[in-house]
């Protein structure tokens, strides 16, 4: 029955111009990487809520993560950060995640909780909690070297919350100071990414406010950074998906957390909100096939309500199929559309790919790389959540 399926959808395509064979390597290449932190327990500001079988360590998240790689087979890496991640045996951990068939990948530093870092880590006035923050920096870069990890991926909470409050010009040069500093200690392909939010936890300014920020910042550090973009740090209105070609077409698209949001930094389900937004985000990736291979696709979200893992697996499902969706697009009809100033062709041409049924398609994509055709039916199958509760619970977390 899903055979048939697939075999009419892919009839269906190829007679709307689309190379299926082309499609499905291009799905079969993507790269998601998941966070620990979406693996252990985690709430909102009000509190943390606790569920049975999150994971309690590091070694547990890898497990997590692991476990959603073996059943989506896109889920390459985990992402770690440093202060919420800690191990005084990093080769360990690494040789720990590659015995479960999992990588290492981006490495955060967290330069936002500390008490020093109160009024600021990098724009702080103090010299002493700008050299902490630049100290913390060079672990994680020890840290990358050590689990072969080339990226690492920056945020900073510095702003402020009342007109007065700081001087925006002097924050600004202790800011690129500092990431100069940093950034003169990568080598090779190593690459900074540096994130930006409008607002949380500072509500009158931040300091790297704006994806215009972001990029003035990596600018001047050099070719070697770039910008992150989460998509829960905008304003209500702001066009994603513009941003995101012009920094494809300037090169300096370096990654993103993908999330969904309805009001501020929800960090829902990516997708779960505004499913057409992520469609029109993975368009603008899959029209530049050279320059959106070099992005780091990360995922950025806090499940407190959902199953930790089941989320993680429906997240990935999530971006798998607005990224089949865009892919389907027929680009020279899409452009022909433009050139002749037909809009409603054009707009169709995006409509009919996002209402395509892309499911048989992920199925026998899933199925050519081994994994389970419904990687959620199969955990729920496999007794998965079971299992973590019963060992986590019976033993004390090492
Ligand atoms: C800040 O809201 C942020 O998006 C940054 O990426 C942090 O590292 C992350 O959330 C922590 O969840
Ligand atoms: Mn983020």
């Amino acid at each position: 029955m899903s055979q048939d399926a697939y075999k009419v959808l892919c009839d269906q395509l190829e007679t709307r111009g689309v190379r299926v064979a082309e499609v499905k390597s291009r799905l079969k290449a993507q790269h998601i990487e998941t966070p620990s932190w979406a693996y252990s327990d985690t709430g909102t500001r009000f509190g943390i809520y606790k569920q049975a079988g999150a994971a309690r360590t590091l070694y547990e998240k890898i497990e997590d993560a692991a476990l959603v790689n073996r059943l989506t087979g896109v889920a390459r890496t985990m992402a770690v950060h440093i202060g919420w991640d800690q191990s005084d045996d990093w080769l360990g951990v690494k040789q720990y995640a590659e015995s479960q068939g999992l990588k290492l990948g981006s490495v955060n530093p967290n330069v936002f909780q500390g008490q020093d870092y109160k009024f600021g880590a990098f724009t702080s006035e103090e010299a002493r909690v700008r050299e902490r923050a630049l100290q913390a920096h060079f672990e994680c870069i020890d840290i990358m070297r050590t689990i072969g990890s080339e990226v690492l991926s920056v945020w900073y909470g510095d702003g402020t919350n009342y007109p007065g409050q700081g001087d925006f010009r002097r924050r600004k040069r202790h800011l690129l100071a500092c990431l100069r500093e940093v950034y003169s200690r990568l080598q090779g392909k190593e690459t900074i990414l540096v994130e930006y939010k409008f607002f949380e936890p500072a509500f009158y300014h931040t300091d790297i406010a704006d994806w215009g920020l972001a990029y003035l910042l990596a600018s001047n550090l050099g070719e070697q950074a770039k910008v992150l973009v989460d998509l829960g740090h905008h304003a209500h209105g702001v066009n994603i998906e513009h941003i995101v070609a012009v920094l494809l077409d300037e090169g300096k698209l370096g990654g993103f957390h993908f999330n969904n949001r309805k009001y501020a930094d929800d960090d829902l389900t990516v997708g779960s909100i505004n499913p057409y937004e992520l469609f029109l985000i993975y368009c603008e990736l899959a029209a530049d096939e050279v320059a959106s291979r070099e992005v780091a696709y990360m995922v950025d979200q806090c499940h407190y309500l959902k199953p930790k893992t089941e989320e993680m697996i429906q997240t990935i499902a999530n971006l798998q199929s607005a990224y089949a969706k865009a892919l389907i697009v027929n680009r020279t009809r899409l452009k022909e559309a433009q050139l002749g100033r037909d809009l409603v062709a054009a707009e169709n041409e995006l409509v009919r790919a996002f209402n395509t049924d892309v499911q048989p398609l992920l199925e026998e994509v899933r199925e050519e790389m081994g994994c389970p055709r419904d990687p959620l039916e199969a955990f729920r199958k496999g007794g998965y959540l079971e299992k973590a509760i019963q060992a986590r619970s019976s033993k004390t977390a090492s």
